[in-house]
């Protein structure tokens, strides 16, 4: 179990790095030349939730707000997109954690994937119980991620790490029944129906088509069912996960780093490839802060 936490820390920062690459480009003629282990604000945000919930033994959205605004401040350049600096600017001239992702996109919120992306730490601590997962999924997500998309992305991924983590990877896991797991927790129609693409498309070689049907964008249902398409119909391998899941092109380094959370968390990071760790930027900090976790749930059995 505790290499199935550190797969999945880890397992995310290397699809983050690793689809950086390729982030907003069509992938076609490629490979993972360019790799060079830097990740994004996917990776910087997921720390930033693991961190909180270390810190503070339980989730705590002010702490893990001001956690967000500390990280940011400190390396601006990871790449986020222009949502969460906003949030960060209003909670710093005083609006309250809970209310200030309300203000973004005309007072819809957010329903980009920012939410989900970096989660991971939600469904590794919360694995065991659902009802749990899914409002600390959505509390994390209300400090960026106001709208119900960009929140229900977020639970159904921490939802897919859970199952990740509690499955027994020596004995094969049927992306079927892992689907219809998700289909059932779902409670929007929106990723039902995603979910259900996921289990028609499942044999289908036409990657354009599975990019088309699933989505491969920035916004949440765009690329959450994607992710966990990815590990879907390739449980066997990190590698051939995270690999397919950049190749659907679009909003690469986020479906690279979700898929690369489930399938580090169903695996464990022994095996996940040791070019992409060797090279991966602060992979001992990641290390740590997943065996912390791992210790947090152990202490407090929840
Ligand atoms: N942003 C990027 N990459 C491109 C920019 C890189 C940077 N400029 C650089 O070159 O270094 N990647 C990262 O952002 C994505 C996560 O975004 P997040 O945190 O969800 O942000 P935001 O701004 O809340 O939403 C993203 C876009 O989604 C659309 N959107 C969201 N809610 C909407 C709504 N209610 N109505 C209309 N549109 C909405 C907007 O286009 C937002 O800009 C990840 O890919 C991460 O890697
Ligand atoms: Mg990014
Ligand atoms: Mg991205």
């Amino acid at each position: 179990m505790k290499s199935k936490f550190v797969g999945c820390l880890v397992g995310s920062a290397v699809g983050d790095a690793l689809g950086s690459i390729f982030e907003g480009f069509w992938v076609s003629d490629w490979g993972f030349d360019g790799y060079s282990g830097r990740w994004t604000d996917d990776t910087h945000m997921m720390i930033g939730v693991a961190e909180s919930l270390i810190s503070c033994g339980a989730f705590d959205g002010s702490h893990m707000a001001q956690t967000f605004i500390k990280n940011y401040e400190e390396e601006p350049w990871r790449g986020y997109a222009s949502g969460p600096p906003q949030v960060f600017r209003l909670i710093k001239r005083g609006l309250a954690w809970s209310e200030a992702s309300k203000r973004l996109f005309g007072g819809l919120g957010s329903y980009g994937n920012g939410a989900a992306m970096r989660v991971a730490p939600v469904g590794l601590l919360h694995y065991d119980n659902e009802e749990k997962l899914r409002s600390v999924a959505y509390a994390q997500s209300q400090i960026t991620h106001a709208h119900e998309l960009g929140m229900e992305g977020a639970a159904i991924q921490a939802y897919a790490v859970a199952l990740a983590v509690k499955a027994d990877s020596s004995s094969r896991l049927d992306p079927y029944d892992f689907l219809g797991k998700i289909k059932d927790f779902t409670r929007s129609e929106v990723y039902r129906q995603k979910i259900e693409k996921c289990l028609e498309l499942l044999n289908e070689a036409n990657k354009r088509k599975v990019s088309r049907e699933l989505g491969n964008g920035v916004e949440a249902y765009n690329s959450v069912p994607a992710a966990i398409y990815s590990f879907s119909r390739n449980v066997d391998s990190f590698r051939d996960a995270v690999t397919y899941a950049i190749s659907l092109g679009g909003d690469t380094d986020t479906i690279g780093a979700m898929t690369g959370a489930i399938s580090g968390a169903y695996h464990g990071v022994e095996k996940i490839p040791e070019e992409w760790k060797n090279r991966l930027e602060k992979i001992d900090y990641i290390e740590k802060l997943a065996e912390e976790l791992w210790n947090l749930k152990n202490k407090k059995g929840e």
